[in-house]
């Protein structure tokens, strides 16, 4: 058998699909006798079929009763959408648009936050390309669709073995009307550290090429100059630019004063002379109130030219209430998260912000009835993810306390269950806050985000408070993000990290102060593509991959490595992907566009002596036998 040997395969369940790919890439096409993707993609099945997959075990499981997600029907064609626009006029006309507009506008997130925030960020791409079409025809008013980035991308690869690049560039396709967004974490890049300036640039520059079209940009300590490299790269590239302040704290309490309205206020101008076309405003934790938002918007107005983008959570289950007054007050487009996908530390719910501004001045041309169709697609996507339900009950006034990203949330709790501390969340939340103060009170979201919550959960399992913490004379052994932080190579927040714990954690090295990228050596990418290629036994790395591998070279390499073993598993329905397959089930798994395999699972044999289990299928209607290990 001969193989194509790709990390990637072509644009999935493409109707559009002809031979293209292959005539404008002929270097990737270098075929090399190795075991066909049937067989790897068997492999994968019969080992998790024997084995089960490590990341559900012990975890709940979908109801045995679940529907299949039903995608709706499209109404018509294809209407022209915001994508249209940017591509005809730019992203100047595209901000002028959005300021144009009576209506309130919308970001939907449930490709995104919405199942980073509840889900662990496990929802995989089949899921989401099969309803883009629907997106594309029945709710072409979008803004925009927020698909990609955050921690979508090492997510792919690490949990769900499958690349993002593929993924995005499977939405565009299938959803070319409606501008794609993404979480960018500015000079940390899709990452949790700084990169090098021209690793930055040219992840931006692959990301435009795949497929994004709305940069949202921000800084994980709201440092404008940390900022500039990804926002310069995002403009150099014709996307739109979301340069994007993190709100925190509580703008009109006194006692917060760090973060007030002239703070804000000071940060959006800086935004629009760094270039912004559209001015994020992101609540990551979901804490800001309605009476902040009755000021805080008319004095952004006031202060800056452009759009403005509200993006909050609702964990606290307010967040409507500052959403429809963020509305009144002139916001310009908001976040929501499908219906089924919405609430606690998602984003609030579409279909009751929709109705909720009904008849009103800000009312959506959007049709409400399009929105639970899709919803309800999701509602039954979301089943066949049980095992990564974070368990929260309800909203929780405790955020303002804690003010924990959404993303974090359920993310610092499973962290915490491991370690037996789930029982003393409450502590944890407590110390997360006191943390905070002890760091000089600063924006908290990732990667800062983590190093509160790695601090946090150190102290309560040590037992250790803050003063302990902060004593002189007791010893403290940090966790090495902290150090890391300490040292100034997330960069500064407002006002710099106290002296006192600066000197206690770095025992008196001096900090950085300057632009952490400032001193890192630019990359030399075609000696990494060299050294990535050499680690995979010399396949082919195209750009989109050698980015990958910039971002996160020891994931990338795993991924790849077990993409050789396992194949295109990306096609399998997610049940079988997570659960296996029962005898006598057959199910269809589509490998390339037109290229669709039947698999049918005729039984799984007894171990034998050399401890391997034969498992035996039928590949369109073959029979195989495949031999993996029994690990159990
Ligand atoms: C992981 O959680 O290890 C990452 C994705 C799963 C990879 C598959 S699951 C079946 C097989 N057994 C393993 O331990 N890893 C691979
Ligand atoms: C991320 O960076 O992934 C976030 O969602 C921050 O809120
Ligand atoms: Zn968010």
């Amino acid at each position: 058998d001969f193989v194509i040997n790709l990390l990637k395969h072509p644009t999935f369940l493409s109707n559009q699909y002809t031979t293209k790919f292959i005539d404008t890439t002929p270097e990737l096409f270098d075929f090399k006798p190795r075991r066909d993707r049937g067989t790897k993609v068997l492999t994968y099945i019969a080992d998790i079929t024997v084995n089960g997959h490590p990341e559900v075990q012990g975890r709940p499981m979908p109801h045995p009763d679940l529907k299949p997600p039903r995608i709706p029907a499209v109404k018509g064609e294809v209407p022209k959408g915001t994508r249209d626009l940017l591509d005809d006029k730019g992203p100047e006309a595209v901000a002028k648009w959005m300021k144009a507009q009576d209506e309130l506008l919308f970001t939907d997130t449930t490709m995104r936050d919405g199942h980073q925030s509840l889900l662990a960020t496990r929802m995989r791409s089949l899921d989401m390309i099969k309803i883009a079409p629907v997106y594309a025809a029945n709710l072409s008013q979008l803004f925009s669709v927020e698909c990609w980035g955050g921690a979508t991308f090492d997510v792919a690869y690490r949990f769900l073995q499958e690349c993002p690049w593929q993924r995005l560039r499977d939405i565009r396709e299938k959803m070319p009307n409606i501008l794609t967004q993404m979480l960018l974490r500015a000079s940390n890049g899709v990452g949790y550290t700084n990169y090098p300036d021209n690793v930055v640039q040219e992840f931006v520059r692959q990301a435009s090429v795949t497929g994004v079209d709305v940069f949202r940009v921000f800084d994980s300590l709201n440092w404008v100059e940390n900022m500039r490299v990804a926002m310069d790269a995002v403009q150099e590239n014709g996307k739109i630019c979301e340069g994007t302040i993190c709100y925190t704290g509580d703008a009109l309490d006194p006692e917060r004063a760090k973060y007030d309205i002239a703070y804000y206020v000071k940060m959006a101008k800086e935004m629009e002379k760094a270039g912004a076309h559209v001015l994020g405003i992101k609540d990551m934790a979901g804490v800001m109130t309605a009476p902040v938002a009755e000021v805080l918007f008319p004095a952004l107005k006031d202060a800056v030219d452009l759009p403005i983008h509200f993006h909050t959570h609702d964990t606290s289950g307010a967040a409507i209430s500052t959403i429809l007054t963020a509305a009144a007050a002139g916001v310009d487009c908001v976040d929501a998260a499908m219906d089924s996908l919405s609430g606690n530390t998602s984003q609030p719910t579409f279909g009751s912000i929709l109705v909720a501004l009904r008849h009103g001045s800000r009312a959506s041309s959007i049709d409400v009835a399009a929105v639970r169709e899709i919803s309800n697609y999701w509602e039954a996507v979301r089943g066949q993810y049980a095992a990564f339900e974070s368990g929260m009950q309800a909203p929780a006034s405790e955020v303002y306390l804690h003010e924990m990203p959404g993303g974090q949330f359920t993310n610092l709790k499973s962290q915490a269950r491991s370690m037996g501390l789930e029982e003393r969340w409450h502590e944890v939340a407590q110390a997360y806050a006191d943390v905070n103060q002890m760091f000089g009170d600063i924006v908290k979201v990732t990667p800062s985000s983590k190093v509160v919550g790695d601090m946090a959960l150190m102290m309560v399992s040590q037992g250790l408070t803050r003063e302990d913490v902060e004593n002189p004379k007791k010893d403290v052994s940090f966790p090495d993000s902290v150090i890391d932080m300490m040292k100034g190579n997330l960069g500064q927040p407002p006002g710099g990290f106290p002296e006192a714990i600066v000197r206690k954690v770095l025992k008196g090295e001096k900090p950085r102060t300057e632009r952490p990228g400032k001193h890192l050596e630019p990359v030399d990418l075609e000696e990494k593509r060299k050294e990535i290629s050499n680690k995979l036994d010399g396949i082919e790395i195209d750009d989109e991959d050698l980015n990958s591998y910039l971002m996160y070279p020891k994931v990338f390499e795993e991924y790849g490595h077990r993409h050789e073993t396992y194949g295109p598993v990306r096609t399998l329905p997610t049940h079988t992907f997570f659960y296996g397959m029962k005898p006598e089930e057959e199910i269809t798994a589509e490998i390339d566009p037109g290229k669709t395999l039947e698999i049918r699972l005729v039984t799984v044999g007894d171990t034998q002596d050399n401890g391997e289990v034969r498992v035996f299928f039928e590949l369109n209607g073959q029979p195989r036998v495949v031999r993996v290990p029994d690990r159990k």
